[in-house]
This record gives C-alpha cells, sequence and structure tokens, in this order.
C-alpha cells in the first residue's frame, strides 16, 4: 500500500478535490472505491444516484427479478473472508439477495463513508490547462485528477419506446428497470407486459398468477433455456469453499467467465447420437452450461449452431397446448446465442397454458400507441389497467453518453463515438486522458463480476505503476485504439451475434447506431490481451507528469 501516491500540489486538502472520482456504487463501483482507497492510498469519492449500493440489483426491483448466472460465480473473488462468510441460497440469487450481498460487501469495507449517494454526475469534462477532470454533480460540482466510471451495461439507460398517446392513457405505465419503490399493485389488474427478454421471461410468470389479466406483447420470439434453480446445501457450499482456488481460476481464463469451458470439439465431428446425448446432457443441467459448457464452435459456425437451435426448439415445441400460440413462440429468424441467451426459471412457457394469458404477436400485429384505455394494435385494442415495459436498455453506451462528458478541447463522447464506440480495450479512450472506465464499450463479455474484478484490479495496477513511475497523466494512443476497434469489429464477424438485432450490436434502440460494442472473443483470450499490456510496459498507452500534459497542450 502507497498511502500518499502523489507529490502533486493540486492534492491537498481541498474538500471538493480528489484523486480519483468514482462514478456508480454497483458492483464495478464499490470494488473499485475499496481498490482504489486500500491499495494506492488516493483520495476518492464514489457519486451514486441511488440511495443505496448495488446498480442493477438497486434499480430492477420488479417482481420475479432474479440473476440468471451462478450465484457462487456471480461475486467477488478477492476476499477468501468475504467468501467464507457469505452464503448463497440457490444456484441463482434473487434480486433481494444479490443486495443484502453487496450491502454485505460495503459494510463489510466501511465502504460507505466515501461514498455520496442520491448524487447524480450531470456532466464531466477535462480541463487542458490543469489536466484535471470537473464534475458536476447535482449537489454541487467537485474536481479530480482521475475519473474512474463504473456504470455498468445496463441499469443507468433503461430503454423506453416512445409510443403516441401515453399521455391520454388513464392508467399506470412503468419501466421494469426502474421499478418504483413502493412498489406497484398487481393483484386483480389487467396488465400488458411489452417485451419478451430475459426481463419479460421473468416478470410473465409472476404477474400471470396475481393479474386478472395478462397480454404479453412479444416481438421476437426467444430460446429459452430452463435454469435448474436448485437449493444449496451445507455439503455444497463447503464443497465450494475448499475448491475456490481452482473454480475461479478456470471461470477466469473460460470462454465466458464461467467455470466451465467447451469440450474441444465441433458439433459436425459428432454423430447424431453423439450430438443428442451431449445436448441432453447439457440441457439437464441448465442455465448458461448449455451454451458455453458444449461444442466449441457453437457462436461461430451456423451448421453447428443449427444443431443446437433446431434441439432447443424441439424442446420448446409442446409444452404450449394451442398450437397456434406455441408456434409463435419458437424463434426462427435467429441462431441461439446470437442474442443474449434467455434462462427461465419460473416456467415462462407454460404460463401461456393458462386461461388469463394472452400472447399478442405484435411483429404480425404491430404495436401502434395508446388509447385511454389500453394499447392499440393495427388490428386490437388491449383494455389494461397497467403497461409494463420490459423494453430492455440503451445499452453499453447509453449509461456513459448520460454522463454528458467531455474530454480534450471540448470533445464531446457522442461526438467521439458518432459512428459506433470506440475505445481502447474498453478500458480506456483516446482524447479523455486520465478518465478510465470498469467494462466499458469494446470489453468483452459475459459474466460481469468476473470482468468487473478483471478490469478494477488491472485499473489499479496501471496507476500504481503511474505512481510508481511519477507519472499522473494517461492518454491513449490514437492508432492503437484504432487497430482495437478494428480488432473488435473482425471479431464480431466471426460470431453469430452479427445475424441478429439485439442490444449487442445497437439494433435495439431506434436510431441508434449500428456496430460491435463488444469484444467478441474468450474471457481468456481478453484476460490474455490487457495482462499482456501491462506485463509489457503498456503500449498503446502514454504516460507523463501533470506539468508536462499541461506544458504539451500549451506548446
Ligand atoms: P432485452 O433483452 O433488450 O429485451 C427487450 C424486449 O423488449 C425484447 O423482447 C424487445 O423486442 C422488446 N422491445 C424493445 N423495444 C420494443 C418496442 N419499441 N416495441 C415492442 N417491443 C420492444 O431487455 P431485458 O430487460 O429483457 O434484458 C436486458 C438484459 O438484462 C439481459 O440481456 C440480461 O443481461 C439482463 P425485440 O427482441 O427487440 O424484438
Amino acid at each position: 500500500m502507497n498511502p500518499r501516491p502523489i507529490s502533486d500540489p493540486v492534492f491537498s486538502h481541498e474538500p471538493d478535490t480528489y484523486d480519483a472520482v468514482i462514478i456508480g456504487a454497483g458492483f464495478a463501483g464499490i470494488y473499485m472505491l475499496h481498490q482504489a482507497r486500500e491499495r494506492l492510498g488516493l483520495k476518492v469519492r464514489a457519486f451514486e444516484k441511488g440511495s443505496g449500493v448495488g446498480g442493477t440489483w438497486y434499480w430492477n426491483t420488479y417482481p420475479g427479478a432474479r440473476c440468471d448466472a451462478d450465484s457462487y460465480v456471480y461475486c467477488y473473488s478477492f476476499s477468501q473472508e468475504i467468501l467464507d462468510d457469505w452464503a448463497w441460497e440457490r444456484r441463482y440469487p434473487s434480486q433481494p439477495e444479490l443486495l443484502e450481498y453487496l450491502n454485505f460487501v460495503a459494510d463489510r469495507l466501511d465502504l460507505r463513508k466515501d461514498i455520496s449517494f442520491n448524487t447524480t454526475v450531470e456532466e464531466a469534462w477535462y480541463d487542458d490547462a490543469s489536466a484535471m477532470w470537473h464534475v458536476e454533480t447535482d449537489s454541487g460540482p467537485v474536481r479530480a485528477r482521475y475519473l474512474i466510471t463504473a456504470v455498468g451495461l445496463l441499469a443507468a439507460a433503461p430503454h423506453v419506446p416512445s409510443l403516441p398517446g401515453e399521455d391520454e392513457f388513464r392508467g399506470q405505465v412503468v419501466h421494469t428497470g426502474a421499478w418504483p419503490e413502493e412498489g406497484v399493485e398487481l393483484e386483480g389488474k389487467r396488465i400488458a407486459v411489452v417485451g419478451t427478454g430475459s426481463t419479460g421471461v421473468q416478470f410473465v410468470p409472476v404477474a400471470a398468477k396475481q393479474a386478472e389479466h395478462l397480454y404479453v406483447l412479444q416481438r421476437s420470439p426467444q430460446f429459452v433455456i430452463p435454469s435448474e434453480n436448485f437449493e444449496y446445501t451445507p455439503e455444497f457450499l463447503g464443497e465450494l469453499r475448499e475448491n475456490y482456488d481452482e473454480i475461479w481460476a478456470e471461470a477466469k481464463w473460460s470462454t465466458g467467465g464461467f467455470p466451465w469451458s467447451h469440450n474441444g470439439r465441433s458439433a459436425l465431428e459428432d454423430s447424431p447420437e453423439q450430438q443428442q446425448a451431449l445436448m441432453e446432457e447439457l440441457w439437464a443441467n441448465g442455465g448458461f452450461n448449455f451454451l458455453f459448457a458444449g461444442y466449441r464452435d457453437t457462436f461461430v459456425d451456423r451448421r453447428s449452431n443449427d444443431i443446437l437451435a433446431e434441439f432447443v426448439r424441439a424442446k420448446l415445441r409442446g409444452v404450449v397446448t394451442d398450437s397456434d400460440v406455441s408456434d409463435a413462440l419458437i424463434p426462427v429468424d435467429h441462431p441461439i446465442g446470437a442474442r443474449r441467451p434467455v434462462i427461465d426459471t419460473q416456467g415462462y412457457l407454460q404460463t401461456f397454458n393458462r386461461d388469463n394469458v394472452t400472447l399478442v404477436d405484435i411483429r404480425h400485429d404491430r404495436l401502434v400507441g395508446f388509447t385511454e384505455t389500453g394499447l392499440r394494435t393495427e388490428h386490437q385494442e388491449l383494455d389494461v389497467d397497467l403497461v409494463v415495459y420490459a423494453t430492455g436498455f440503451d445499452a453499453i453506451t447509453g449509461p456513459f453518453l448520460r454522463l454528458n462528458l467531455r474530454g480534450r478541447n471540448g470533445i464531446q463522447l457522442s461526438e467521439k463515438w458518432v459512428n459506433g464506440p470506440a475505445t481502447y480495450m474498453g478500458l480506456a479512450m483516446s482524447d479523455f486522458p486520465n478518465l478510465f472506465m470498469v467494462t466499458g464499450p469494446g470489453a468483452t463479455f459475459g459474466n460481469m463480476p468476473v470482468g468487473i474484478e478483471h478490469h478494477v484490479e488491472w485499473i489499479t495496477t496501471c496507476l500504481q505503476h503511474m505512481l510508481e513511475q511519477g507519472f499522473s497523466h494517461m492518454e491513449v494512443d490514437p492508432d492503437s485504439e484504432e487497430e482495437w476497434v478494428r480488432v473488435v469489429a473482425e471479431n464480431s464477424e466471426r460470431t453469430v451475434s452479427a445475424l441478429a438485432d439485439s442490444w449487442y450490436n445497437g439494433a435495439n434502440v431506434p436510431g441508434k447506431v449500428r456496430a460491435p460494442y463488444f469484444y467478441m472473443g474468450s474471457f481468456g483470450q481478453y484476460r490474455r490481451k490487457v495482462e499482456d499490456i501491462a506485463e509489457t510496459g503498456y503500449p498503446g498507452f502514454v504516460f507523463s507528469t501533470a506539468d508536462e500534459a499541461v506544458a504539451a497542450v500549451a506548446g
């Protein structure tokens, strides 16, 4: 630990000047705060819009909200003490359990004193003359040498469609990602749910049990994979704790951040009987296993992908007794895994066998707008008391663009990203000196806590390197950034994700630039690349002292 890392007069004890400001207090923000404070000894402050820690798990409180990644790896690995003292209840943690976990971590690490809650960052700009970031919050301005975004990929930017006539609607309209704190009455209500992504699939079965009638407005059918949400026994938890070292080692270098990998074979090398046997086994295990622990080429070879997709379609057919409804629920327009897989814990498809649930296929009967009493499609009117938008998020770039960031020479982030996000490894970007991003656009995607820990630790190590070398200023070399943007695009083209519209490529929000938003290589490949940068003297990053940075601009 280095208690006084920066010998720069600007780091005086001025109350509103920090070594580092962190935006967000979810999984990323609270760990970043801990590392910046304890490993680097920085004077640091985190700003959080919510009244508590949690990020995604603070905002997404809709009934049925649950994580669909295995709890024992959807958590921090850095502290043995935290691993030992926390016991997950089941394979998939519910939203309240996750929120409790993140509060437990914040308390254990004594983080709250350095977080300003109920505080929104409205804009932040880099001042060339002082080489400092100016951060405007709704509680006043602060300054910082380093700005570290920990804003997540989704929760900060709910996507609310703009449908004509909403003002005339006499009922209630809510978005699942901004669920009112006081809750929403579902009992005995006529409800329309718009959207059948992971959120809709979680909400629908729960709402159906309380609603008088539930209309499910589906634009795209989904490959819905069962979860097998079993309860953890003390023996299972004991075994986990004994094996955590190996579990984390595997997860961190795996395909998707989970402690399992593909079997090294192509589906095309196996006989139909072998394929069937493997897929049945994976299906029985449930969850993301199905896609990540099977064949090596599921995401890159359309023929292999088709074998899995057809297997899932066969599983989905016949669950719903009305054959027209059943057909409408089967995805035929995109490869499996091309969009974010949907894992079902509550019996989503079975819900359509209930008398009080109606599927409305808005791909063929377009949603037109609101009426005073509900929603109107091209061919029908739906009278409802409540409209629930489960319409997802302006993902990945949305949370950043809402920060109104301006970099060197006043360049707006929205200008820089006009043709799609451009970053170096999703960690930093040119024209925005001393800005670090925890899992920014262009980083990899999968089991996010594993990716977040990696980024937080990498950023901390980078800052430590700078401090030890006497540098306080970081810039990204534009050529290195351009090369990384090219790698991201090339990788994306190789995978089936390019063959579907989704939030992975910006296609879910009207007017949003269609581009690759993630590096689609594996967690392991990405980790190797990022570790190599740190181990070989940080190619692509240019470090200097603050005085040199200011002089370079002045000169
Ligand atoms: P998703 O996965 O983006 O799903 C949003 C759903 O809403 C999806 O079915 C969309 O249809 C539908 N949608 C979006 N806009 C509209 C409009 N304008 N009209 C009708 N239907 C619309 O968001 P989720 O919240 O379910 O999940 C987000 C992530 O959270 C998830 O991937 C996990 O990481 C957790 P579409 O499929 O685009 O046709």
